[in-house]
């Protein structure tokens, strides 16, 4: 498994809570789709029988304390799993995979958020993706704050990590500012605004990225495949 591996393309999106992850997924994948592209789509943590399990260990507010360094070899247990289970098959198949977080994630949240350090964690995430990394990957860039009250509008109750406050996802905010920086493989997409003028973005920062699309029949899964449908709930991929 290497950078990128196999004829698909690896998309991934980032960014603080709140920032528009969720709502923006689908409306990329079925706009994929509809280009003719087969469409993967998957979540972190989850994705995974495995990895939703360990979704539940670490997000649940009721679950067992986890000190940050479990959190963070969780974490990279589940994408361990994501990675051979769910994405390299994807992309040896020629799909488009587009993932809700990924490595960027661990290195803003442990590495910056938690303060284990990026370049000390960067070596684990790598030896739990075998090197596999996102062809590109969009940091929706949002103020904590407007994240946090777009949350609240939403009626969902923080979980154990959102939970960590003001100052703690500051920090995680600076990271990626400073991993995109660093990563020229990231951009960074202004994720204020209408859902679907940040669409809009997403769409111009993968243009001339993506693969072409298998055949003309739009969509199809190829043969031997038995997953079904080509955007299916994040663990239905497996
Ligand atoms: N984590 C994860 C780590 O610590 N390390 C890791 O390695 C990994 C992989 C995952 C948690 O785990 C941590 C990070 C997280 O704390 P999650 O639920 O997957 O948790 O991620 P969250 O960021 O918490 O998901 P959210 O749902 O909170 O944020 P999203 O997906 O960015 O936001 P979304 O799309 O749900 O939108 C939030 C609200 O805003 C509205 C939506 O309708 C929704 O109500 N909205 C907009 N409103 C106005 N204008 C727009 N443009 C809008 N776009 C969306």
């Amino acid at each position: 498994m290497g950078e990128g591996s196999g004829p698909g393309c690896f998309l991934v999106l980032e960014g603080v809570e709140g920032a528009g992850k969720s709502t923006q997924l689908p409306a990329l994948a079925a706009w994929l789709e509809e280009r003719g592209h087969v469409v993967v789509t998957g979540r972190e943590p989850g994705g995974t029988r495995l990895g939703e399990s360990v979704r539940s260990l670490l997000l649940d507010q009721e679950g067992p304390p986890v000190c940050d360094e479990s959190e963070l070899l969780l974490m990279l247990a589940a994408r361990a799993a994501f990675v051979r289970e769910v994405v390299g098959p994807a992309l040896a198949r020629g799909a488009v995979v587009v993932a809700d977080r990924f490595d960027l994630s661990t290195l803003a949240y442990q590495g910056f958020g938690r303060g284990l350090g990026a370049e000390r964690i960067s070596p684990m995430i790598e030896f739990a993706t075998g090197g596999l990394r996102p062809h590109r990957t969009l940091v929706l860039d949002l103020p904590v704050e407007e994240g946090l009250a777009r949350q609240g509008l939403s009626g969902r109750g923080p979980d154990r990590i959102e939970a960590e406050g003001r100052a703690f996802l500051e920090r995680v905010a600076e990271g990626y500012r400073s991993l995109v920086r660093q990563d020229p493989r990231a951009v960074s997409i202004d994720a204020r605004g209408t859902v679907s003028q940040v669409q809009e973005r997403i769409r111009a920062a993968i243009q001339g990225l993506l693969p072409e699309p298998p055949g003309s029949g739009g969509g199809s899964t190829p043969a031997g495949d038995s997953s079904g449908s080509t955007v299916p709930p994040p663990a239905s991929n497996v």
